[in-house]
């Protein structure tokens, strides 16, 4: 089973600040952090919309840049070809935007004007204040800010975003002042934010993810801006990887590279097709006290002997009719494929003496609407035939939607099964159990058989579940003559801690009481909470910007001289002692343009624990705080009897003057100790 893939996680002890966030004590600036997104719908676009999407990250020396589809040479500001940045790779042409992060120190007290050249929008703040405002869709444009005081050598934030629409794109920064003519913004009076992020190792090689069809591997990654040693883990198991326990540690070593899969390195016999290995890299510095920073566990896959990646993918729906083409990854070293395909799981997994082929490709002509095909591919490597797994997918019309997602992981254990009805179906069967041949087999009477759902009502509580488990399920359409069709197959796998929420369950159907801010109760009507729990217009719930699943809580606070928290009451689980669950975990996403502002957690209306990381609200990429549940336990909280969960911002019982912002919260689970 494929296991969350990013798992990040930061010290609290690290401290970044504007101040704190220049690279090394350099006497001369090095340029901006450049935050580079993609973003979809209107335009302008929202700051939600344009800064979600993050493709790059880089520094750039200054803002200067002209990314012309027909750039011919010549230029309202008459160029200046040295200072030039070129986009970043992996960016589109279109529809992108950057931000731009750092500080900026001048030479002279005196008042400087900035001026801005862009193509589409651009918008300045300088410590603070937004000095220009132009976001809008236009050619280049110039737009020219009211003069600003700045001290000599004193460092002011500057954040710079613009965004581009389509056609041409470019933005350049200048500034001038009474004793200085009008001049780009040189790399020497800038000075990159650098955030928590970026300390630990990046850039891995294999990529995370990635699939690889080599014995043995060299593997590289980017040491982290203060990292003077590593220490380096690598095993098949992703728990042991991140807790770094087992054999997985390989020890520190100061270069950026290690074997594995080869005599007198890890695993000397070889790596072995068909597993996923994982690696972490924890930067080390013994004099820095917030050393070492602990990497994000990345891994890759050996392919398999067998056929793998099927496209479309096990499970999908609405496969054109018309041009459905099966297309697979070949395993390792296969020669030849034979490939079955059918409308009979049976037939198609039992089928045999097929003829051999070396395309990777097979086109089963026109299909049929509303209906579940299979197909099987089996690999031939000049040796063995290797038998593949029998796939599925349906045509429009057919069965589909299951919730869970077909292959979802770490899903609750109270958890009801939907799905959306098939066109024809009157009502439908289902099947549930834990055995997958014996779902897929089984028939009216059997031990799986759950009996039948009528048509409107398709849902199917399967009672508690247990921990780290494989289900599958089967919701067949009957017509209304009494016929059923089999539908797929369906599976997902439990989690192996609790769920106290993973937002997953809410929908749009506030008449059903199943809209997110009728399960979290936000501030709305009270006028000492400044909270709002999810959008005002469908979908409530966030669907893009997720830690994991499809949903997440967008939690809008203003904590400025009140507080800002919402309240879940608890159904379950409210036995937070269960199998001696230990710790609470909230994953959250902040943005950096949210105003610093504690965030913290309540159970039971008790006393706000804070999160000891003040950047909270600022951190950018998901975060996962950890609580010891003793801390709950110390305040007099009755762990056995959990009643209800609080997340909030700002200072509850000593309002203070603060912040405003966007959170996103998602995963609030309860893990046991560590193994
Ligand atoms: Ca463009
Ligand atoms: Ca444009
Ligand atoms: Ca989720």
């Amino acid at each position: 089973m494929c296991r969350k893939l990013v798992y990040l996680m930061f010290s609290f002890a690290l401290v970044l600040s504007l101040a704190s966030g220049v690279l090394g004590q350099a006497q001369e600036g090095t340029g901006v952090r450049g935050e580079y997104y993609h973003f979809s719908g209107s335009s302008p676009p929202s700051r939600e919309n344009a800064f979600r999407d993050l493709v790059a990250v880089r520094i750039d020396p200054q803002i200067y840049c002209y990314w012309n589809p027909g750039f011919q040479a010549t230029h309202p500001d008459g160029l200046t070809p040295d200072l030039y940045i070129p986009p970043p790779d992996g960016l589109r042409s279109d529809t992108f935007a950057v931000r731009w992060l750092g500080e900026i120190e001048a030479l002279k007290s005196e008042a400087y004007t900035f001026i801005t050249g862009a193509d589409d929008g651009i918008r300045v703040w300088l410590n603070g204040e937004l000095i220009i405002d132009d976001w809008a869709d236009h050619d280049r444009t110039e737009t020219t800010s009211d003069p600003v005081e700045l001290v000599a050598g004193q460092k002011y934030p500057l954040v710079v975003e613009g965004y581009e629409n389509g056609g041409e794109a470019e933005w350049q920064l200048y500034w001038q002042s009474t004793s200085m003519p009008r001049q780009v913004v040189p790399q020497s009076a800038l000075y990159p934010v650098i955030k928590a992020q970026d300390y630990p190792a990046s850039n891995p090689i294999p990529a995370d993810g990635e699939v690889v069809r080599q014995t043995w591997l060299s593997m590289l990654w980017t040491a982290g801006p203060e990292a003077v040693s590593h220490d380096v883990y690598f095993g098949d198991d992703f728990d042991k990887v991140k807790a770094g326990t087992g054999d997985t540690s390989i020890g520190n070593q100061t270069n950026t590279d290690f074997i594995v899969g080869f005599p007198g390195f890890p695993f000397p016999e070889g790596l072995v097709p068909g597993t996923t290995y994982y690696w972490r890299i924890d930067e080390v510095d013994e004099s820095n006290p917030d050393s070492p920073w602990t990497g994000p566990v990345w891994s890759f896959l050996v392919a398999p002997r067998i056929a793998f990646k099927p496209d479309p993918a096990d499970g999908a729906e609405d496969v054109d009719p018309n041009a459905a083409s099966l297309k697979w990854e070949v395993g390792f070293d296969a020669k030849l494929h034979y490939v079955y395909f059918g409308d009979d799981y049976d037939t198609v997994n039992n089928a045999a003496g097929a003829m051999p082929t070396g395309l990777i490709n097979f086109r089963p002509g026109v299909l049929e609407l509303a209906k579940t095909y299979y197909w099987r591919v089996d690999e031939f490597d000049g040796m063995t035939t290797h038998k593949g797994d029998t796939w599925s997918f349906t045509t429009p019309g057919a069965v589909g939607s299951p919730r869970p997602p077909h292959g979802a992981v770490n899903v609750k254990h109270n958890k009801i099964l939907r799905w959306a009805p098939a066109n024809n179906a009157a009502s439908h069967r289902v099947y549930f159990g834990a055995d997958k041949a014996a779902v897929q087999g089984a028939a009216t009477g059997s031990p799986e058989d759950k009996g039948s759902v009528d048509l409107g009502a398709e849902r199917l509580d399967p009672g508690m579940l247990e921990w780290d488990t494989d289900y599958y399920w089967r919701a067949d359409p009957v017509d209304a003559s009494g016929n059923a069709t089999k539908g797929p197959v369906w599976s997902f796998t439990t989690a192996n801690f609790l769920v106290v929420d993973d937002f997953e369950d809410y929908t749009d159907d506030d008449a059903a009481g199943e809209a997110i801010w009728q399960s979290w109760i936000d501030g709305f009507g009270v006028a000492e909470n400044g909270s709002q729990v999810g959008y005002l217009m469908p979908p409530y719930a966030e669907q893009t910007t997720v830690q994991s699943g499809l949903q997440s809580m967008p939690l809008v606070y203003d904590a400025d001289q009140k507080y800002a928290e919402a309240v879940l009451t608890l159904v379950y689980p409210k036995d937070w002692t269960t199998r001696g669950v230990d710790t609470l975990g909230v994953w959250f996403k902040g943005d950096w343009i949210n105003v610093p502002t504690p965030m913290y957690v309540a159970l039971n209306g008790g006393e706000p624990v804070n999160n000891e990381d003040t950047d909270a609200a600022q951190r950018d990429i998901w975060t996962e705080w950890l609580v010891p549940l003793q801390v709950f336990a110390d305040q007099g909280i009755d762990l056995g009897n959990v009643n209800s969960i609080t997340i909030g911002f700002g200072n509850k019982t000593n309002p203070q003057p603060g912040g405003s912002g966007t959170m996103f919260i998602d995963d609030i689970r309860l893990y046991t100790p560590a193994p």
